[in-house]
C-alpha cells in the first residue's frame, strides 16, 4: 500500500486536543494513520532567514514535518500572495485585490522551497496530496526536482469565473502548472466548470470523458470531492456536557427569545457586513419580533496583518453598535458580537440553542459551519439553516432556506419565514439535510479524492 505524502500551508499539530482539531486535520491525520507517511507544511513561525531546518514530531501513528517561513515570505507569500491577490481574486473580490510582483515572486519562491525541503521525505510509491490556494505550482517544482509520484492537489476554495483569472498577469503560468498534477479536486461542480471553461478558452484544452483533461501533452483527471465534516463526531459533541452547558448558558441568558447564530472568521468572504444589514432589515419591518429574538454573531478574528481585514472589524464594530443603539431595550439586546474562538462543544451547544443558523457568504468554497449547524441540532426539535446559494454547501444542502445575500429584503423574509415554520416543515427538511451530511462526511471526501489518485496510471512526464 502507498504511504500518503500530505503538503499543506499549516499542518495541524498531532498533540492538538481532539476537540479542537478541525476536521479537515482529523480526515488528513486517520488517512495517514492508516496508510503512515508525512504531513508536511510550515510551522507558523518566522525567521529572518531561511534554513530549511524540518522539525519533525510524531505522536499517536502519524508524523508531522514542518519548516519555519522567513520574515519575508510571510510577508510576499502569505500575507501577499495567498491571502491579498488569490484568496480576494478567487472569491470574485477583484475590488480588494493587489498586484504586487514582489508578491508573485515571493509565491514562486516559498513553492520552491518547500518542494526541495519536502523532497528527501517523499519515497518512490507515496501518494503525494497538496492542498489549496498557497501551492498551486507546488507540483510543477515537485516535477523540477524530478519526482514521478502520483501527486493530488485539492482546492478548498471557489475557482473564479474565466473573466476575473484574466486580470491576473501570471494567470496562464499559474493554471498550467496545475498539468503538473495528476488529480486537481475542486469543491464543486460550478468550480470545477468554470476550471475547465479557462482551460478550453485559454490553453485550447480538450475535455474527454470522465473527467480527462488534455492540455498539450499533459491528461490529467479534474474531479469534484466536496469536503465533508467528522458528522458523527459532532453529533456527539451536541450531546455532551459541555455542549448541554453552554445550551443552557444561552436559555437561561436569554429566556423565550429565539436565538439566530453565525459563526465565521472574520473574512470579507463571509458576508457579515450583508448579514448585519439583512438583520437590520428584519428588525426594521417585523416590529411585532422585537424583543423575542436575538443574534448571536461569533467572529474570531483572522489575518489581522492585511489591512482589509482590519477595515472589516471596524466596519462590523460600528455596524453591530449602530444596530443595538437603534433597537435595544432596557433588557434586550438584538445583537451579540463576539470575537473569539470556542472549543468544538461549546459551539456545537450553541449550535443547538439556535433556532435558526445564518450562514450567508457572499462566496465559500464549501463552508462547514453549514454541516455542523445540521450535525448539532436535536432530530426532535431541529432549527432551520438559512444558507447563502453562493456557499459550496448550497448545492449538497438544497433543503435549507437558500438566500441571495447580497439581498437583505432576502435575508429579512428568510429570517422570518424560519422563526414562523411548523415543526413539521422543520423535521423534514433537516432530515434531508443530515442523510447529506451524515453519508459525505469527511472521510468520505478523503477518501474519494485518494482512490481517485490511486486510480490514475502511473505518471509518465512528457
Ligand atoms: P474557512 O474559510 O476557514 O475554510 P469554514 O468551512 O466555514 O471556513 O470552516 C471554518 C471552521 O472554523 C469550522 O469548522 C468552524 O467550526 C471553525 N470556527 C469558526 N469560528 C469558530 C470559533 N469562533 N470558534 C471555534 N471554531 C470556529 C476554507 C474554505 C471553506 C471550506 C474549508 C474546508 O474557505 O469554503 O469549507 O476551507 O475546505
Amino acid at each position: 500500500m502507498s504511504r500518503l505524502v500530505v503538503i499543506s500551508n499549516r499542518v495541524q499539530s498531532v498533540d492538538a486536543p481532539s476537540g479542537n482539531q478541525g476536521g479537515l486535520a482529523v480526515a488528513l491525520l486517520a488517512a495517514l494513520r492508516e496508510k503512515g507517511g508525512v504531513w508536511f507544511g510550515w510551522s507558523g513561525e518566522t525567521t529572518e532567514t531561511f534554513t530549511g531546518h524540518i522539525n519533525f514530531q510524531q505522536g499517536k501513528g502519524v508524523t508531522t514535518a514542518t519548516i519555519d517561513l522567513e520574515e519575508q515570505d510571510f510577508d510576499e507569500y502569505y500575507n501577499g500572495y495567498a491571502n491579498r491577490t488569490l484568496w480576494p481574486l478567487f472569491h470574485y473580490r477583484i475590488d480588494l485585490t493587489e498586484f504586487e510582483r514582489d508578491f508573485s515572486s515571493g509565491y514562486a519562491r516559498v513553492n520552491k522551497r518547500f518542494a526541495e525541503t519536502v523532497l528527501p521525505l517523499i519515497e518512490p510509491d507515496d501518494l503525494v496530496w497538496v492542498h489549496d490556494y498557497h501551492h498551486v505550482p507546488l507540483g510543477r517544482e515537485l516535477r523540477k526536482l524530478g519526482v514521478e509520484n502520483k501527486i493530488g492537489f485539492f482546492l478548498h476554495i471557489p475557482w473564479p469565473p474565466m473573466a476575473m483569472l484574466l486580470s491576473l498577469p501570471s494567470h496562464r503560468a499559474l493554471v498550467e502548472s496545475m498539468f503538473a498534477y495528476d488529480v486537481v479536486g475542486f469543491q464543486t461542480q460550478d468550480w470545477l466548470d468554470s476550471f475547465l471553461h479557462y482551460v478550453t478558452s485559454q490553453l485550447d484544452g480538450v475535455v474527454g470523458e470522465d473527467g480527462w483533461v488534455t492540455v498539450g501533452d499533459r491528461t490529467i483527471k479534474a474531479i469534484t470531492t466536496p469536503i465533508g465534516i467528522e458528522t458523527a463526531d459532532f453529533e456527539k459533541s451536541a450531546n455532551s456536557d459541555a455542549a448541554r452547558h453552554s445550551k443552557e448558558r444561552m436559555y437561561m441568558s436569554a429566556t423565550g427569545r429565539s436565538l439566530i447564530v453565525g459563526v465565521d472568521r472574520l473574512d470579507y468572504s463571509k458576508g457579515l457586513a450583508e448579514r448585519f444589514a439583512g438583520y437590520e432589515r428584519f428588525l426594521g419591518s417585523h416590529p411585532d419580533h422585537r424583543g423575542l429574538v436575538y443574534m448571536l454573531q461569533i467572529a474570531p478574528p483572522s489575518r489581522e496583518k492585511v489591512d482589509t481585514y482590519q477595515e472589516i472589524r471596524a466596519n462590523l464594530d460600528s455596524m453591530s453598535g449602530r444596530i443595538n443603539g437603534e433597537y435595544s431595550d432596557i433588557d434586550w439586546t438584538p445583537i451579540r458580537y463576539v470575537n473569539q474562538g470556542f472549543p468544538r462543544d461549546v459551539l456545537a451547544g450553541i449550535y443547538r440553542a439556535a433556532r435558526v443558523g445564518l450562514v450567508t457568504p457572499l462566496r465559500d468554497g464549501m463552508n462547514l459551519v453549514a454541516k455542523e449547524y445540521v450535525a448539532a441540532q436535536d432530530p426532535e426539535d431541529p432549527g432551520v439553516l438559512i444558507l447563502s446559494q453562493f456557499a459550496g454547501a448550497a448545492a449538497q444542502l438544497p433543503d435549507a432556506v437558500l438566500v441571495n445575500p447580497y439581498s437583505p429584503e432576502e435575508m429579512s423574509d428568510a429570517i422570518a419565514r424560519a422563526l414562523k415554520m411548523p415543526l413539521a416543515e422543520r423535521k423534514a427538511r433537516w432530515e434531508k439535510l443530515i442523510d447529506n451530511v451524515r453519508k459525505e462526511d469527511v472521510m468520505w471526501w478523503c477518501e474519494l479524492f485518494i482512490t481517485a489518485l490511486e486510480a490514475v496510471p502511473e505518471h509518465v512526464e512528457a
